[in-house]
């Protein structure tokens, strides 16, 4: 008899760490259980004794580790008989609100930065059968928005100050420690809105306080150069960065965020777009791995601090990958203009001068 268990959805793995009950209908499509990854090639590129792990959370069910929170948010919205959820979005949490919405046969509103998502996601949002409302506005104003308009129209918020949210997405730190048996020393993840920092520190410590795990990982919050409230000390006005998922400068979960940075002994730091889109070209081509671009932040961040010793050889380090390449085509191609294919004589002949030309 196989012993294979089938993944029904993190909730129903977790359920005994989540504040579900026997009687809850939950509202999921099979989210979580993503692959650990081990880098091969980039560690012996940059010749460092480190053992790197990417946690890819682009392969959850809409794409991107939102729907950890949302299987959660959505199942307890349901459950308190609400009809209708919204969040304000730069574009991931929009399409898992989208999808969970439609699984669970309620509606689900959206406020979005006019021209400021990314395609995939603008697709998935419009296919889920999600009501978009673009606004003129930034996401800061869009959850300024979302937080007042609660309080006149019978919608549930769905963005990460849902606290439901955060438990749904504290259990990718789980499944890091049941993967590995141990909680690596390092976690690099990008920074936004700062909700999931919070979540996999929770998560953490959970497992560390019942003695799951016998260490806490330093956290590694990394930020886009232009939108770095974190770096400045303070919520910045006009954030701007080509990594549009963290286009965000009055990041909800503050206080959580400085409170898992001090309490872990951990940092923030900040990249250029430059940086950030490099990383995500070298994860791509040395390892096979595509993200998109917020999600890539781990990585230069990580290769970063192990360049300057901040991450000393010997570490085993895990870096979130967020959000799938898929998600935002238009940047990749972009980046990849200059290896743009030309297009041949459909002869042998040519195509066998295209193949020899590169060898
Ligand atoms: C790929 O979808 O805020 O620090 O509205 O999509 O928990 O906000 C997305 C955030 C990182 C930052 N990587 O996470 C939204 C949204 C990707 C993301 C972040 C986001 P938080």
């Amino acid at each position: 008899m196989s012993t294979h268990k089938h993944h029904t959805g993190l909730i129903d793995r977790y359920r005994d760490r989540l504040p579900v009950s026997a009687n809850t209908r939950i509202i999921s499509l099979n989210e979580g259980n993503t692959p650990l990854i081990q880098l091969y090639n980039i560690p012996r590129l940059i010749g460092k004794d480190v053992d790197i792990y990417v946690k890819f959370e682009g392969l959850n069910p809409t794409g991107s580790f939102k729907d950890r929170g949302m299987t959660m948010a959505v199942t307890k919205a349901v459950e308190e008989g609400s009809q209708a959820i919204i969040c304000a979005s730069t574009g991931n949490t929009s399409a898992a609100a989208a999808a969970y919405a439609a699984r669970a046969g309620i509606k689900a509103f959206v406020l979005i930065p006019d021209g400021k998502i990314a395609q995939g996601k603008l697709a998935q949002t419009l296919m889920y059968g999600a009501e978009i409302i673009q606004i003129n506005g930034n996401f800061d104003k869009g959850m300024a928005l979302v937080k007042e308009i609660a309080d006149h129209a019978p919608v549930t918020i769905v963005n990460s100050i849902n606290p439901y949210r955060i438990d749904g997405q504290k259990t990718a730190a789980f499944e890091i420690v049941d993967d590995l048996g141990f909680a690596p020393d390092y976690h690099c993840l990008p920074v936004g809105n700062a909700g999931n920092i919070t979540a996999y520190w929770k998560g953490y410590k959970e497992y560390a306080t019942d003695r799951v795990c016998s260490t806490r990982p330093v956290m590694c919050g990394y930020q886009a150069a232009g939108a770095a409230p974190f770096l400045a000390g303070h919520p910045i006005e006009d954030p701007e960065t080509i990594a549009t998922a963290i286009r965000i400068g009055n990041p909800q979960s503050w206080d959580y965020a400085w409170a898992a940075q001090k309490e872990s002994g951990g940092w923030f730091e900040k990249f250029t777009d430059e940086q950030i889109l490099a990383a995500q070209k070298m994860l791509s081509q040395y390892e096979g791995i595509f993200c998109e671009p917020a999600s890539a932040a781990s990585l230069a961040g990580a290769l970063h601090d192990i360049a300057l010793g901040n991450i000393p050889e010997g570490s085993k380090i895990v870096c979130t990958l967020t959000g799938n390449g898929l998600k935002d085509p238009d940047t990749a191609i972009a980046q990849c203009a200059a290896a743009h294919p030309v297009t041949i004589e459909a002869t042998l002949d040519a195509v066998k001068r295209a193949i020899l030309d590169c060898l």
